[in-house]
């Protein structure tokens, strides 16, 4: 029974029951009409509706959005409540979301306990309201704030519903408070249906549809709902919901949406694998190796999970600057509203930073953050290996070192892992946890562990150079500088890759990272570069003329007084001279040649990257490529882009680049497999 429904008397009790946070499926559909006739029948007086759980109701299940829907509809059920000669009232305690704030608001009132959440966050899935929320929404809490919360999507809590007027009241215990709702005044509130349309405000419109063009530029389903929204605005209630029901069904099965529901799940199916059996060491005091942006981001993130962090410097002024970096990013919290003063004297209180090395022997994680050189790295881990306890993991945040020779380095090599985090620790979401030959599956249970602690999305990675996300930044940034040298600028190569949906191309992504990074990076791997690979030289000419991006003020762009990007005509002409020099014929790529050939670039390798099982799945990927990299989340990431152009499409254009150059365009055995047989990426399986 998804929806159990009792009285007492003249009172109703319904309660949604559909574990884990009550979405609502058909069957709660049925049981939700079910219960408005049975109210009916038994003439009660109200209807108290709540949620068993920790939500009031989640939304319209997502997983059903794949097929036909089937009756009752929710839109119908809603109005059956809305019209009911029994008047409901919504109890909510917990989340009220989507479908969920459709059933609240279709009710005659609204009880929230303090905690509760009311939101329609629809468009994060690509989809509008589809149950009157467009139509109801505007009628409770007025144009602006109706726009604001539907082509945004952000929830209120209990205390900014009330000042919206969204929920009546906000008490502890809402379905007792509903039980004392006096009969006459509830019998005086008029339906949601029938409340006036607000006013039609051309300038709120106006504004709300600049605020999507800033926000969320490409994506359909914000303008869809502000244009139900107007249009519902002059005609009846009851004219409006079909134009609404149509635009959700239509964005429902479009390619936008099918993306971030994919994403929204695999989200949530980032999990430790099965195959691992043991159980993650305590966490409790954890130590960070080195206080750079990094280390004091690390820091700041296990700080705010609540354990204690130390943070190991070389010498005193690391101290010195491991403290300010720390520092600086609880200041910065406490600026943005995110902590509150006591929070952040609790953090400076569990938060130590030292040269001594004796003080983390308790700890039974450690993660190294310290300069990215195989040297350094070793002689970190010797020394703690001497300190932590016997069986404490030691993780290093290495970005692309061989974590298998770091690990040969000490007596036992288990207990080794790569923990990499991306920058800023503490606000990015992904957390790569890179297994090495001999990592215990303990070690990798501390890292899913950690990575739960921390709220991040885990991946498991295998040891390759640049694991999942590293490997193939660099792909792309090859397939960049080669457009660049062969024919296109920086800023063409940028505005080709914001065109498919990246907030920042490439070069100025390089500029703000610093140039320096790929550099060094670039010097590590001349040893074992592949001979026949052709080398792009451009970026080397920028490090020698000290371009080293905005920290310089100069990179692939000028930024000149610190502010804004101009385009620096310099660095257009090394290309120009580099490919005189090297005597190769430019071409004059258009945008849409641009992004294809970095695209293309990176499905290859992503998709090698998958038969080699340095990951697991094309899942996996997607999260790495969303959460780490900035790839669009409403294209559902790489591997998911990658299957609506389809291998069979890929395959054949890759083979045509492979004519330019056979090595850099190689086609990916698991693509040609997937071109072969019709299988999907998203179903493809490590052929290692
Ligand atoms: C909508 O309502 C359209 C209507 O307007 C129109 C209809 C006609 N469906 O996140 P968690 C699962 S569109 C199916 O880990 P938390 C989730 O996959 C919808 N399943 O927990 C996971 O499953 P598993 C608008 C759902 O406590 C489990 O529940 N609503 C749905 O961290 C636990 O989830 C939204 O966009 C769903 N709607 O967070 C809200 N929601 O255990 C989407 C969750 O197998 N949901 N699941 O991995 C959320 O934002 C969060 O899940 C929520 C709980 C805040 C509710």
């Amino acid at each position: 029974m998804s929806v159990t429904k009792r009285n007492e008397a003249d009172v109703g009790y319904v309660e949604i029951d559909n574990p884990p946070v009550n979405a609502i499926g058909q069957s709660v559909r049925q049981g939700l009409l079910d219960a408005v006739r049975w109210a009916e029948e038994l003439h009660l007086t109200r209807v108290i509706l709540s949620g068993k759980g920790r939500a009031f109701a989640a939304g319209a299940d997502a997983r059903e959005f794949d097929s036909a829907p089937l009756e009752p509809h929710l839109p119908d059920v809603l109005n059956a409540i809305d019209e009911s000669f029994v008047p409901w009232i919504a109890a909510i305690d917990g989340v009220a979301l989507g479908g969920g704030a459709e059933v609240a608001m279709a009710c005659r009132m609204r009880i929230m306990s303090p905690k509760s959440q009311i939101g329609m966050p629809e468009v994060t899935l690509g989809v509008i309201p589809g149950a009157g929320g467009t139509q109801r929404l505007p009628r409770l809490v007025g144009l602006a704030k109706a726009l604001d919360m539907i082509s945004l999507g952000k929830p209120l809590n209990a205390a900014d519903a009330l000042a919206a007027k969204l929920t009546h009241t906000v008490e502890d215990d809402p379905v007792e408070e509903a039980y004392m709702v006096n009969t006459e005044e509830l019998g005086c509130i008029v339906p949601t249906w029938e409340l006036p349309a607000p006013e039609h405000d051309k300038e709120l419109l106006a504004n709300a549809r600049a605020t999507i063009a800033k926000k969320s530029p490409n994506q359909i389903a914000p303008n869809r709902a502000i244009d139900v929204i107007e249009a519902g605005l002059s005609i009846p209630f009851h004219d409006a919901l079909p134009i609404e029901r149509a635009a959700f069904l239509e964005l429902k099965i479009g390619d936008q949406a099918r993306a971030l529901r994919h994403i929204f799940f695999a989200e949530r199916a980032a999990k430790m694998p099965e195959t691992i059996k043991a159980d993650p060491v305590a966490l409790d005091h954890i130590a960070v190796v080195g206080g750079g942006t990094m280390g004091a981001g690390i820091a700041y993130a296990l700080l705010n999970a609540g354990l204690r962090a130390t943070i190991l410097e070389t010498d005193e002024d690391g101290v010195a600057r491991a403290l300010t970096n720390v520092e600086k990013v609880i200041d910065a919290s406490l600026k943005r509203g995110l902590i509150s003063d006591a929070r952040a004297q609790d953090h400076r209180a569990r938060f130590n930073a030292t040269t001594d090395y004796t003080t983390v022997g308790d700890a039974m994680l450690a993660i190294e953050a310290a300069f990215e050189s195989m040297e350094v790295k070793k002689d970190v881990f010797a020394k703690l290996a001497m300190t932590l306890p016997k069986e404490a993991i030691l993780a290093t945040n290495t970005s692309y070192l061989d974590i298998n020779e770091l690990a040969a380095t000490l007596p036992d090599p288990s207990r080794v892992i790569g923990l990499h985090f991306f920058a800023p620790a503490h606000i990015m979401k992904l957390l790569e946890i890179v297994r090495g030959d001999k990592t215990s599956d303990a070690a990798i249970a501390t890292g899913f562990a950690l990575g739960k602690a921390l709220r991040k999305i885990p991946v498991l990675a295998g040891v390759c150079d640049g694991f999942i996300g590293n490997r193939i930044l660099a792909r792309y940034r090859e397939a960049a500088d080669t457009v660049f040298m062969d024919g296109s600028s920086p800023w063409e190569v940028d505005e080709a890759m914001e065109a498919l949906g990246y907030a920042m191309g490439p070069y100025e992504a390089q500029d703000l990272s610093g140039l320096d990074i790929a550099h060094a990076n670039r010097r590590r791997q001349d040893a074992t570069r592949d001979p026949n690979r052709r080398y792009i030289p451009i970026a080397d000419r920028m490090v020698e003329l000290g371009k080293l991006g905005r920290k310089t003020g100069a990179g692939w762009y000028r930024y000149p007084g610190g502010n804004g990007k101009v385009d620096d005509p310099i660095v257009a002409d090394l290309a120009i001279e580099e490919s005189h020099l090297a005597k190769r014929e430019r071409t004059d790529y258009s945008g849409e040649q641009i992004t294809e050939r970095l695209v293309l670039a990176m499905i290859n390798e992503a998709a090698d990257i998958l038969d080699e099982g340095i990951a697991h799945n094309a899942r996996d990927i997607d999260l790495v490529t969303v959460f780490g990299y900035g790839f669009p989340r409403w294209r559902g990431g790489l591997m998911h882009y990658a299957d609506t152009l389809g291998a069979k499409a890929i395959v054949a254009r890759l083979r045509e680049l492979s004519q330019e150059d056979a090595v850099a365009w190689k086609v990916s055995p698991l693509l040609e497999r997937c071109a072969e047989t019709g299988i999907k990426l998203a179903d493809a399986a490590p052929s290692k």
